[in-house]
């Protein structure tokens, strides 16, 4: 039986368990990716690990989210990863080089080899046919340590692409429309991997933007095959040794099949407040837009600017739009300064923001009340943007700047008609202009023997979980519905810079639920804590979407929290979960999720028993109201790892032994 791609490069890494759907299986990791807001955690707790210099191949720690600087947290971080990347062996981007995900696919990503980052973003490397995974900073310390990262081998989702993009059709509608059919939710435990023919008309950004959103999907990655169009954009940069061509075998078997016509798409927009609320362009044309942005890990490549600046070129943004530009890298911005295309967007009215995250994750660009704001980024969840009760749609660069002239939502196949724009094909580059001189290279052994690590005052170790009691005694401090994202359980935002010192930012866990006047979740969670009361989240489908933060696990259990009861819960949150102590439960029965109510007192009784050997739990109501059946979905590792207190002792233990 022929394989996938992604087996095939799992089966290359596998050091642990078989490889077939569904099996806990082990896979070593070649590469490793940290960002500044989850890094400071995730080197803290590597240093914790004691282990010296990484033991990967190539580890890059990147500096993008926390860019803003308001009070000395921001700048604090940057030293203290600076610092720590030289002395520990690891590649360090600095603040003004550009967005992990771009730089890393520009810069260092690889065909074949496996990549984990601290970022739910990580599978763009999927683009240029790397496996690359998302996942907490506690599993990514573990891989820089040299450990394997222990996964569900995947089924594998075949997306056949056929046909050719229309003009004005971008792969961001392409991702768009996978998001439309198989929505946020329920997939986990897949890998997205594309073929067909439709594949080679795809250059590597283009890609890159399907695997990058496909993160969107809850998948565990999404992956292209490697050929001529990547073996080009390896040479753009310089890095041909780098290509080798990767596919799935001829006859592969695919766990599922999608089919795909890329001729039969048209611009697509998810619409507030999730990435998979998506409509035609065509539907929603005519709905006035006071701001847009083109930029983040999805959409902020040569082309996608080159297309924006094509056709603004000449031309003036709408007077009741506020449009800004955050290019994905340096050497994205490099090229457009070079090439006067930078000019041309500034001369259009373009506010030129930081090569950064920027507004994908609330940092700055908040749109002003009831105005409605398109993005080229990946998330539209409801307040991300930093404005409460906000109207984001995601959509491609070309919709964006075609919106951006009318203010109104344009379907940019109408711009020839409206302004006479004839489609500008953007083709890449035979050279991008490189220059490294922003990612410093570790010190030498030598070297970093005698380096001092600057640890500024905001930086504080994070607590380490206790072990979980016999029987748990616990409250629900909150109940909430399905698909609460990571961002409702740690926002980020004005609160991102409190990364580095989970005591403060464990304040606005569940921000978004509390309510004025009364109690705060966190006040809450610690009034029971301090009478020995664990606290219980409960909760309905995908508990956990979005992002990798591990803070969504590590605040609650800060604040006592020992128990999540959910009818299903994200993968990367899970393991978060489990890495930070906190039990994952899920409802045997889905309709015992209504029995529960806000502060009902819930007793587990040999709980302990329970996470050694059986895969449920009863769970009963104090006063005996009601009981239910939990189920326990754990490996043996996880189950492991939750009797170790947390996967750090777990390490620890087990390097001891
Ligand atoms: C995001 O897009 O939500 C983030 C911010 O990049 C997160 C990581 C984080 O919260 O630091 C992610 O995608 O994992
Ligand atoms: Fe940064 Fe946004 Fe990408 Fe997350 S999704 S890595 S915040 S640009």
């Amino acid at each position: 039986m022929g394989r996938p791609l992604a087996h095939k490069i799992l089966e290359n890494h596998l050091v642990a368990g078989r490889l077939a759907a569904g099996e806990q299986i082990g896979i070593r990791i070649d590469q490793t990716l940290t960002q500044d807001a989850t890094g400071t955690t995730a080197f803290l707790l590597y240093e914790s690990m004691g282990v010296g210099r990484v033991r990967t191949d190539l580890s890059v720690s990147y500096i993008d989210h926390n860019m803003s600087q308001f009070g000395p947290e921001n700048h604090n971080d940057h030293l203290y990863l600076q610092t720590v990347a030289a002395k520990s062996g690891v590649y360090h981007s600095r603040a003004g080089n550009g967005i992990c995900h771009q730089v890393h696919l520009e810069r260092f990503g690889k065909g074949g080899a496996t990549l984990l980052g601290s970022d739910s973003h990580t599978p763009t490397g999927g683009g240029i046919g790397m496996l690359s995974i998302g996942a907490g900073g506690m599993d990514v310390a573990a891989a820089m340590a040299g450990g394997a990262f222990y996964l569900t081998c995947p089924k594998v989702l075949g997306v056949n692409l056929t046909g050719q993009l229309n003009d004005w059709v971008a792969a961001k509608d392409v991702i768009l429309k996978l998001l439309s059919i198989l929505t946020t939710k329920g997939n986990v435990g897949w890998v997205v991997e594309y073929f067909g023919p439709g594949v080679e008309t795809l250059s590597v950004p283009q890609r890159a933007t399907i695997t990058n959103m496909g993160a969107e999907l809850g998948v565990t990655t999404s992956i292209f095959p490697s050929d001529e169009q990547t073996r080009r954009f390896l040479a753009a940069q310089k890095r041909e040794k780098d290509y080798q061509p990767l596919a799935a075998d001829a006859d592969a078997e695919y766990d599922r099949v999608i089919e795909i016509d890329l001729c039969e798409l048209e611009p697509l927009a998810a619409c507030p407040s999730s990435p998979d609320n998506v409509r035609t362009v065509g539907e929603i044309a005519g709905t006035e837009v006071g701001q847009v942005v083109i930029g983040s890990c999805t959409n902020s490549s040569y082309a996608d600017l080159m297309m924006v600046a094509a056709v603004l070129k000449g031309r003036k943004v709408n007077s009741m739009v506020e449009f800004a530009v955050a290019p994905g890298s340096r050497e994205v911005l490099n090229m457009l300064a070079r090439n006067g295309a930078m000019a041309d967007l500034i001369s259009a009215g373009a506010r030129i923001l930081e090569s950064a995250c920027g507004p994908c994750i609330g940092q700055g660009f908040s749109p002003a009340d009831g105005v409605v704001s398109l993005r080229t980024f990946n998330r539209n969840f409801a307040g991300r943007s930093g404005t409460k009760g906000d109207q984001v749609y995601l959509v491609s660069p070309e919709t964006a700047a075609a919106s951006a002239l009318t203010g109104r939502i344009t379907d940019p196949r109408e711009l020839g008609r409206l302004f006479g724009i004839e489609y500008p094909k953007v083709e890449l580059p035979d050279e991008f202009i490189i220059n490294d001189d922003m990612i410093e290279p570790p010190l030498s052994e030598a070297e970093a023997a005698k380096a001092e690590v600057v640890r500024g005052a905001t930086i504080v170790v994070p607590e380490v979980p206790t072990a979980l009691p016999e029987n748990l005694r616990g409250a629900v401090l909150l109940k909430v519905g399905d698909r609460i994202t990571t961002d409702d359980i740690m926002p980020a935002g004005v609160f991102l810079k409190l990364r580095s010192n989970v005591g403060e930012y464990a304040k606005v866990v569940f921000n978004c639920f509390n309510e004025e006047g009364k109690a705060t979740f966190a006040q809450r969670a610690l009034e029971l804590k301090k009478k020995g009361v664990a606290g219980i989240v409960v909760a309905g489908q995908s508990y956990g979407q979005g992002s990798s933060r591990e803070h969504a696990a590590l605040c609650p259990m800060y604040l006592g929290v020992r128990a999540v009861i959910a009818k299903g819960i994200e993968r990367i949150h899970k393991a978060n979960l489990i890495n930070f102590c906190i039990v994952p439960i899920e409802f045997a029965e889905p309709g015992d999720y209504d029995r529960i109510g806000q502060d009902d007192e819930l007793i587990i009784e040999g709980l302990l028993a329970a996470i050694e050997s059986s895969e449920q739990v009863k769970v009963k109501e104090k006063t005996g109201k009601y009981e239910f059946v939990g189920k326990l979905v754990l490996s043996q590792r996880d189950r492991e790892i939750l009797l170790s207190a947390g996967l750090l002792n777990y390490t620890l233990k087990k390097s001891d032994g």
